[in-house]
């Protein structure tokens, strides 16, 4: 079996620990890889050789890091099949999903690498005479990014390409459940050609690799897509730092009794049971007008008894695994959570085949929302319907929950529509589509506790930059702003 290195200074490289973890298939339970399991020591020396290089980098002139990002971009192109199914293998979604997934780090890339020609500052006018005021982006420093298994070349993409355009250096750890797939985003931009030390990648347990980069010093920023657990020690531990977080969701859809069902049916199949229901932005909830309630439900379960699980490889196959022993105990914990809170199970609620992570699409009725099924997040297969009496109350169901990631409304009525946008809370709203699907050159990110951080897009410059305001006083006196100005005016 093969076994994977660090990347640190340029160079692929053993942890000083000697020892290593394995990264398995979660559909056969099947070893893919050997890796390094990073310590403290590997995290000083990944620091070290991103201070080395930070210089230089951020001296280099933007458009000129975007090449980098550009080449980097084609060559995910080009590799696209091969690392589709290394998603697949390593994390279990379905090989269209995987493709979806490396689509996204592709035009990440892309995207970003287009931003080196405009990282705007801004100008406005002084409140004195001949003085010009402007703004400029400028580098944070060093940067510390973690990231999640659920999409493993897609977030590290995320992360990686606005800090690498904004000037910034970067010190990576990517989930232990995908190291593969972040060892090949990296090899990708080693082939484009990003010099020494610029990015640094340590594979290796939280406690040892993730807690030094969260608590070191010379660290500038954490970018952090996760747990709601871990956030909260991220943000207990890494003291003054620009800190960005995405703690994920309990994302609702709406259907109201207007809504073309058939049209919303899919929508819920697709955010719920899509990538296994292991996504941010899942739609774990559905929250369903009174009157259509039981039409929808004998459609809802007609159409899940037809899903085909099995391994992602294989194109027949509609729901791929979960991604680990854990996630699989969790997921079905709260299935006896379900039928204990008295939620009417209406299919699902078991093990898949036992050869692999599975578990059965699952569908709960009769749920209220109060009940912890319908407030925390499952991270799996489990959908909640909830049945309401009008918009005001769906809106309140919808909001009655901590996180504030997506939200989905399927209604033809124009006003429930604006309504929806205006009232819900959630980073993300979504009209006549499913909770999923977000395109990364809008911002991405949520409200309340699933983190006010927003990712991609134009907010992924704000996120991975620093804005300096610059003052130029070509008057040749000294000018003072708040009293000459008041003084020039009583004259
Ligand atoms: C996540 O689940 O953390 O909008 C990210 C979507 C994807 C990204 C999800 N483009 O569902």
């Amino acid at each position: 079996m093969e076994e994977y290195k660090l990347f640190i200074d340029g160079k692929w490289v053993n942890s000083s620990s000697n020892e290593t973890f394995l990264s398995l298939d979660p559909s056969n339970k099947k070893p893919i890889g050997k890796f390094q399991k990073g310590n403290e020591k590997d995290v000083e020396k990944a620091v070290q050789a991103a201070e080395r290089s930070l210089e230089e980098w951020k001296n280099t002139p933007a458009p000129k890091r975007g090449e980098i990002l550009l080449e980097a971009s084609y060559l995910l192109k080009k590799n696209k099949q091969r690392l589709a199914e290394l998603v697949t293998q390593e994390m279990g979604k379905v090989i269209k999903e995987a493709k979806g997934d490396v689509q996204e780090a592709i035009d990440t890339f892309e995207y970003f690498s287009g931003e080196g020609r405009r990282l705007f500052g801004r100008t406005t006018p002084s409140e004195l005479r001949n003085k010009f005021c402007m703004t400029t982006r400028i580098p944070i420093g060093i940067v510390g990014l973690i990231t999640p298994w659920n999409f493993p070349t897609a977030i590290p993409a995320w992360k990686l390409a606005p800090s690498l355009i904004c000037g910034n250096t970067v010190v990576f750890k990517p989930a232990s459940d995908t190291p593969l797939c972040a060892i090949e985003v990296i090899k990708i931009l080693e082939e484009a050609g990003i010099p020494n030390g610029v990015v640094n990648l340590i594979t290796g347990p939280a406690d040892k690799v993730g807690t030094t980069i969260i608590k070191h010093k010379k660290i500038r920023a954490i970018s952090f897509t996760g747990s709601r657990a871990t956030g909260e020690f991220v943000l207990k531990n890494a003291g003054i730092k620009k800190v960005g977080l995405e703690l994920g969701g309990k994302n609702a859809i709406i259907i109201m009794d207007d809504a073309d069902l058939n049209l919303a049916l899919e929508g819920v199949i697709w955010g719920g049971f899509g990538t296994t229901g292991q996504r941010c932005t899942a739609a774990s909830r559905v929250i369903i007008h009174e009157k259509v309630k039981k039409q929808f439900e004998k459609m809802f379960v007609e159409k899940t008894k037809k899903l085909k699980l099995g391994n992602g490889l294989d194109s027949k196959t509609d729901v791929g695994p979960l991604i680990n022993e854990n996630a699989l105990k969790k997921v079905h914990s709260y299935t006896e959570i379900g039928k204990k809170e008295k939620a009417k199970l209406l299919i699902g609620g078991n093990l898949g085949n036992s050869k692999g992570y599975f578990y059965q699409p699952t569908i709960f009725t009769d749920v209220k929302p109060n009940m912890r099924i319908a407030q925390e997040e499952i991270f799996g297969p489990t959908i909640c319907l909830i049945s309401v009496k009008n918009l005001n109350e769906a809106i309140k169901v919808c909001n009655s929950v901590s996180y504030g990631l997506s939200s989905s409304i399927y209604t033809n009525n124009i006003s429930n529509a604006f309504n929806a946008i205006k009232d819900i809370e959630s980073g993300i709203t979504y009209i006549n589509s499913s909770t999923i699907g977000a395109e990364v050159h809008l911002p991405f990110g949520g409200v309340k506790e699933t983190g006010s951080f927003r990712e991609a897009g134009w907010s992924g410059i704000e996120e991975f930059s620093e804005e300096k305001t610059i003052y130029v006083d070509y008057s040749g006196k000294l000018q003072k702003a708040q009293i000459d100005s008041v003084e020039s005016k009583k004259k």
